[in-house]
């Protein structure tokens, strides 16, 4: 059967089964798409095992054509198929489907000990559900959707090398400010994730007495910080978002460190990390406070009648150190001992070593966050507290946490951090 009236172009479906993709669902799809591509590409380039296979530079090239045509432009593609440039677009994604083709091909004439390897099944799989939905389903989208043309696709910013340099920063990217105190505290795993993800944004740290007035003035939407004011590439007025975990979702969805398609099981090993650091750092309230309640979020005033004498403050602190934070330690430990959700099962599980195997997400940036201040690796983050021991007792999650401490952008993250701390350092002290 001819596809669209024209009997050059070969259905891609010929009957009928495929869903219809409302246009900015497909979007997302074709983000997503885009990161198993060059992951395909990574693989392949290094691969000693598909050096030898002779199609090796023609797939190369078929696949960056996906990402060239396909993938990488979605919006505009997707505005090209509005336009009723729908023959020509079927063609193309024929010709996109075929390149997936041959590199899948290719994976299956390597050698077991490459083919099996976790990175290689999961970039498979990937590659199967790039045909799946995004070039073989692409021609039959729906692209004439309200709305469709405004959407501009999330920015694509991929975690992997080659993505950061081929990929310039997206002039569409809204332009962030993420004000908090100059401590790594509730906004660092933001501030890591925008980092990791090559994200722009404006690192503004407040003290005390600017939190208050920035609340006086309005500018805190929940009273405290960190706040993230957002302003459009047009450069709008700015709006702000509290709430530390909504900020570290968006921002780890622009980051593409974020599992966010629907009915993928990793959010939930993502969320139930940000949840479980959550309750773990409500117990530190009577220590950081000495009140049995946070600040009052209308004043940021510690109120009176809840405060804690010393005696109380010193068992609470005995509590955490030798109860809360071991028991929080562990559970961490038992979710990366866990397959649930996991695309690879035990094998990406036992490779690691983050969360979601050997992708990081902002989970792992939390962790990191979160256990290098209650450890010999930073302290500082709750008076008295300790977790030094209970992380030696969890071999993966201390895996974890120095993976994320040896990535190359966290440490030039931090020495930027402690060089710009130095550096005021050193101007207050020449000008006092
Ligand atoms: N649930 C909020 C808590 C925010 C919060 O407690 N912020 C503290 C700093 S960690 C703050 O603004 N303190 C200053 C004040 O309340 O005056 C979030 O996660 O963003």
């Amino acid at each position: 059967m001819a596809y669209a009236g024209d009997p050059d172009v070969i259905d891609p479906d010929p009957e009928g089964k495929r869903v219809f993709l409302q246009g900015n669902t497909w979007l997302d799809h074709c983000v997503e798409a885009d990161e198993f591509l060059i992951r395909a590409l990574e693989l392949i380039e290094s691969s000693d095992a598909c050096a030898a296979d002779a199609s090796r530079d023609a797939v190369l090239s078929g696949l960056e054509r996906v990402r060239a045509g396909v993938t990488k432009r979605p919006h505009e593609t997707l505005v090209k198929v509005a336009n009723g440039g729908s023959v020509a677009w079927a063609r193309q994604c024929a010709d996109a489907d075929a390149a997936i083709e041959s590199a899948l091909d290719l994976f299956e004439r390597a050698p077991a000990s490459f083919r099996d390897r976790p990175a290689v099944v999961a970039v498979a799989e990937g590659l199967h559900r790039v045909r799946g939905v995004v070039t073989r389903v692409a021609p039959r989208t729906t692209a004439r959707i309200p709305g469709a043309e405004a959407a501009s696709p999330p920015a694509k910013v991929a975690r992997t090398e080659r993505a950061r340099e081929t990929d310039a920063p997206d002039p569409k990217l809204p332009h962030l400010t993420l004000k908090y105190l100059d401590t790594k505290g509730l906004a660092e795993p933001a501030r890591l994730a925008l980092t990791v993800g090559r994200i722009p944004f404006e690192d503004v740290r407040v003290s005390y007495e600017d939190v208050a007035r920035l609340r006086a003035a309005g500018e805190l939407p929940f009273g405290q910080v960190p706040v993230l004011e957002v302003r459009d590439a047009e450069g709008s007025a700015p709006t702000p978002f509290g709430q530390s975990s909504a900020i570290l979702r968006f921002v780890g969805r622009l980051a593409n460190l974020y599992p966010s398609d629907p009915g993928d099981l990793r959010q939930l090993r993502v969320d139930a990390v940000e949840e479980l650091l959550a309750d773990a750092r409500r117990a530190f309230v009577p220590l950081w406070y000495r009140n049995a309640l946070p600040r009052s979020p209308t004043d940021g005033s510690a109120p009176e009648a809840t405060a804690l004498d010393d005696a109380r403050v010193a068992a609470a602190t005995r509590l955490v150190n030798d109860t809360y934070l071991p028991a929080r330690a562990a559970q961490v430990e038992r979710l990366l001992e866990s397959t649930a959700g996991l695309p690879g099962g035990e094998a990406a599980r036992d490779a690691g070593p983050y969360v979601c195997g050997d992708e990081v997400t902002v989970a792992d940036l939390s962790l990191y966050v979160f256990f290098e201040g209650v450890t010999d690796a930073g302290g500082g983050y709750c008076p008295g507290v300790d977790a030094t021991d209970a992380v030696e007792r969890c071999p993966r999650l201390k895996r974890l946490l120095d993976a994320v401490a040896n990535r190359p952008d966290v440490e030039a993250w931090n020495a930027s951090v402690r060089e710009r701390r130095e550096t005021a350092k050193k101007a207050a002290t020449t000008s006092g």
